[in-house]
């Protein structure tokens, strides 16, 4: 008897180790850094005062220019791909100048903002019919923003102003 209660704790084990590294050891926790270069005396004078909490960067004419090639490489989701456990969580923490959202969409698309979607020739994800994202997804610079449970499979998520900002969270 002894021997059976024994190999029934043994075989529970090693069950609970499997379940343990079932997701070949894939983290619980990632975190996404939210990135720009924003030059704050351009960007405020463009779009208002604490627009940009930056002291220098590009300039918001050149961030305008950078629109027709699809948007400038340093605004950006770092790493832009990052595999976890499922049912773990995400950090996106921002650590630009300016206001971003990390909205999970279905697929990825334009943001909510005509002009810079027209610029990239981007038709706006359905996402921007619920406003209320940006204040339950957004996130200021210096704060951040966590996310989960995530569950198995491709998650995508982007920015709702800057749309090129994207990243995909794959829980397995
Ligand atoms: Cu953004």
């Amino acid at each position: 008897m002894r021997r059976s209660v024994l190999s029934s704790l043994a075989l529970a084990s090693t069950l609970m180790l499997m379940l343990a590294s079932s997701a070949f050891g894939a983290p619980n926790h990632r975190t996404i850094q939210i990135l720009d270069n924003c030059d704050g005396p351009s960007f405020n004078e463009a779009l208002g005062p604490g627009a940009c909490s930056r002291p220098g960067g590009l300039s918001f004419e050149n961030l305008e220019r950078s629109l027709a090639r699809g948007g400038a490489a340093s605004w950006r989701f770092s790493p832009s791909q990052a595999t976890l456990a499922a049912g773990g969580s995400v950090t996106a923490v921002n650590r630009g100048g300016e206001f971003h959202t990390f909205t999970e969409v279905a697929a990825f698309g334009g943001g909510c903002v005509p002009p810079i979607n027209d610029a990239l020739g981007l038709t706006a994800v359905p996402e921007c019919a619920d406003p209320s994202l940006f204040g339950t997804t957004g996130v200021i610079p210096g704060g951040s923003l966590e996310v989960g449970p995530i569950s198995s499979g491709a998650h995508r998520f982007q920015c709702l102003i800057h749309p090129w900002q994207r990243a995909t969270v794959t829980g397995v």
